[in-house]
């Protein structure tokens, strides 16, 4: 048991990964099998590994239950003392009695491999975490996923609906994702800036926040929340029978990328309006001119106008005093 290449044998099924800051490997999934001191509980448990920088495995911590549990999103706090683990179980922990068929769980271990707590997310119906992501402090732990019941919090069911839920020990809130039929949220990133969180999934027949989806087939979607739950936008990807495979944010928050299974693998790219443009979401691949009277500098998502005295040209970052013989209003230059 003393490589990485040991661990990849057929009954154990793989599924998430994550490195820390000083480089250990965190890998999560799910096994019918018991290992070394850990037992399974019955049907599937979920496993977590830890795996230093040289592939030599420290220990292994089942996840589980009497009933079945998979994986499906796994996150290191930027310290590194903790891990978070997401996915689905039919059966019960502790103080978390299950809803219901599958309920959503978010479980929490130290980096010594000791299970700190379990929290299921669910109704009485089918529910489904699917990925975590933490904030730069460590503090906030955003987890999405989908539901087919009324989870709490929710006022009423529209197809398949996806939330996006804040712990910070207990759950703060939950919020759905404002979509007509069925949406599936897979993939989570908060940003390093703390300003905002990232969702891209999958979606049929939908519309989200108006935002329409492919009418025919299953759509891929990037959606944006601010960090304190408020939804601020929707985008369409990819309208072509895709599923959302993955999302990575830049560490200076100002580039999205977005990866899609289609009948090609694509990625997505959203970035920041450069100086002298602005997008009223910030971030977009066709920045508008800033127009005469304003200023816009990286990332604008509303021109700023000049003050009196004081005009500009379209494209401009800074606003130029009123020349001599010359008078300003509005931030436009009359001669
Ligand atoms: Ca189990
Ligand atoms: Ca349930």
């Amino acid at each position: 048991m003393d490589s990485f290449s040991w661990f990849i044998c057929n009954w154990w099924n793989f599924k998430t990964v994550a490195v820390s800051s000083d480089q250990n490997v965190y890998v999560a999934g799910s096994t019918t099998g018991s290992f070394g001191s850990q037992t399974n509980q019955g049907g599937r448990d979920v496993f977590v590994s830890k795996v230093d920088g040289t592939g030599s495995i420290q220990w292994t911590k089942f996840v589980g239950s009497s009933g079945d549990e998979e994986a499906f999103g796994i996150a290191v706090s930027p310290d590194g003392n903790s891990i978070y683990v997401v996915g689905r179980t039919t059966g019960n922990f502790s103080t978390n009695t299950n809803s219901g068929f599958n309920d959503g769980f978010v479980a929490k271990l130290s980096d010594s491999g000791s299970l700190t707590w379990v929290k299921l997310i669910g109704s009485e119906s089918q529910d489904n975490a699917t990925d975590v992501s933490i904030s730069p402090d460590g503090n906030s732990v955003y987890v999405v996923g989908y539901t087919l019941g009324l989870l709490t919090g929710q006022s009423s069911v529209q197809g398949v609906d996806s939330y996006l839920a804040k712990f910070d020990g207990n759950m703060d809130w939950l919020n759905i994702i404002p979509g007509t039929n069925d949406e599936y949220a897979l993939n989570v990133k908060a940003t390093a800036d703390s300003t905002a969180i990232y969702i891209a999934g999958s979606a049929l027949k939908s519309r989200i926040n108006g935002q329409e989806m492919s009418s025919g087939s299953i759509s891929t979607f990037l959606v944006k929340y601010l960090t304190n739950g408020t939804f601020t936008w929707a985008r369409l990807t990819n309208s072509f029978s895709a599923t959302s495979s993955g999302l990575a944010v830049s560490s200076g928050s100002n580039e999205i990328y977005s990866s899609v299974s289609s009948a090609s693998a694509l990625i997505y790219r959203f970035s920041a309006c450069p100086n002298g443009t602005y997008y009223p979401d910030g971030l977009s691949g066709e920045c508008f001119d800033c127009p005469v009277g304003s200023t816009c500098s990286v990332g604008s998502t509303t021109p700023v106008v000049c003050g009196s005295g004081k005009y500009s040209r379209a494209g401009s970052v800074a606003c130029l005093d009123c020349q001599q013989g010359s008078y300003c209003v509005n931030g436009e230059l009359t001669m």
